[in-house]
């Protein structure tokens, strides 16, 4: 794909620079390690389950590693490249509240149109917990995908119409943060 060369341009650089919260040497030093991962210099679908898969060895993280793929591909061409990897290690790891909560919310907004239905956080839910699989006790009433979304609706959904928007996902995760769990298991891998 003619991007083997293992030094970025300057160009490169700076854009780099801009659109995340790294430093010049930091931006260096991830692409090195991102090159060494994936020659290529493009992560696939296939690449990424397979990184998910070495940090939870005792659950399935192939449906979870799906659904944070597609967040990261943001030209959604079917492989995530260096620029699409650092702005979301950037948010993910130094992002305001504001930027992570964004991120988690076009998580769990599957087909992105602006609200979270109970499908489509139950889909989310049931990934993240077939990921974990037996490392975490839940406690009773959360202890089923289905049981935690319907605890997650009655917090969050507070006009009662069956979907969450952004302004009822940015209330109900201050009283909720469990909700950014999501983001938060993704923090521990890097
Ligand atoms: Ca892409
Ligand atoms: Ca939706
Ligand atoms: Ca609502």
């Amino acid at each position: 794909m003619g991007k083997s060369n293992s030094k970025l341009s300057t160009e490169q650089l700076s854009v780099l620079q801009t659109s995340t919260k790294f430093e010049r040497k930091e931006i260096q030093q991830w692409y090195k390690g991102f090159l060494k991962d994936c020659p290529t210099g493009e992560l696939n679908q296939s690449d990424f389950k397979g990184i998910y898969k070495q940090f939870f060895p005792f659950g399935d993280p192939s449906r979870f590693a799906d659904y944070i793929f597609k967040v990261f591909d943001r030209n959604h061409n079917g492989t995530i490249d260096f620029t699409e990897f650092l702005q979301a290690l950037s948010i993910t790891s130094r992002g305001s509240p504001e930027e992570k909560l964004k991120w988690a919310f076009e998580l769990y907004d599957i087909d992105g149109n602006g609200h979270i239905t109970k499908d489509e956080m139950l889909t989310i839910v049931d990934a993240i917990y077939r990921m974990v699989g037996s490392m975490v006790q839940l406690p009773e009433d959360e202890d089923t995908p289905e049981k935690r979304v319907e605890k997650i609706f009655h917090l969050m959904d507070k006009n009662k119409d069956g979907k969450i928007d952004m302004a009822e996902f940015k209330e109900g995760s201050h009283q909720d943060p469990l909700i950014m769990q999501a983001l938060n298991l993704y923090d521990g891998l890097v």
